[in-house]
């Protein structure tokens, strides 16, 4: 049978392993710092999203406005906090489901990339025992414009060399459905990104993409 894609992009946080819950932490700790409030459902809202820009709507709720420099230093703050909790990671946090699943796409042939927004992608991967395996890793270090903006995940296709509908992306974040209609890829949404409007396949767990590439 022909394949209906021959690229699988892959989000990272939420998709492949749970840093979500680490970046919940960091946000959190920063907020109660500097006494804002923040609760789950508005880091929901920070799924997918670049740092600075996760930032800006943690800030709408501050009573006080802040430099430019003073944002600059929180973002760092924040991802010191982050940094520091992901080195808890082992490759313990690769869910067993997903490591059977991306090692089964990858004996049927299928190219398999990492599309995502954070900065810390070669690290994560590093701890949870993916350093070398993807074919290809387009991440917060070689865009200029984070999700929803489809940058990332064009530059994942141009690096396995492939067009946008030769390739599905995976996301849990509304913001990624939105850069793979916006970027013309399929999709498959996971939790929250199930939802969207958008949305190609909706995922149930994440090995029943075998049955919808
Ligand atoms: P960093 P993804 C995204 O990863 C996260 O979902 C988002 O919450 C975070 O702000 C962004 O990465 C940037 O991360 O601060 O590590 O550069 O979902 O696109 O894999
Ligand atoms: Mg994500």
């Amino acid at each position: 049978m022909e394949k209906k894609y021959c690229g699988i992009i892959f989000d990272l946080d939420g998709v492949i392993c749970h840093t979500d819950h680490y970046h919940y932490l960091a946000w959190k700790k920063l907020a109660e710092k500097e006494h804002i409030y923040f609760d789950e459902s508005i880091n929901h809202r920070l799924r997918g999203v670049s740092r600075m820009e996760s930032l800006e709507i943690l800030l709408e709720r501050a009573d006080k406005t802040y430099t430019e420099e003073e944002k600059e230093r929180m973002a760092e703050a924040k991802n010191t906090i982050y940094v520091e909790l992901l080195g808890q990671m082992t490759e313990n946090d690769l869910p067993e489901n997903v490591k059977r699943t991306l090692d089964d796409l990858r004996k049927k042939g299928y190219l398999l990339a990492i599309g995502s927004s954070s900065k810390n992608t070669k690290r994560i991967l590093k701890y949870i025992g993916l350093e070398n395996y993807f074919d290809a890793i387009s991440d917060g270090t070689n865009i200029t414009r984070s999700k929803p903006d489809p940058e990332v995940f064009l530059k994942a296709a141009e690096m396995l060399e492939l067009s946008a509908e030769k390739c599905i992306v995976i996301e849990d974040a509304r913001a990624g459905i939105d850069a793979a209609v916006a970027g013309g890829f399929a999709s498959a949404g996971i939790g929250e990104a199930k939802l969207h409007s958008g949305v190609t396949y909706q995922l149930e767990s994440f090995e029943d993409l075998t049955q919808i590439v």
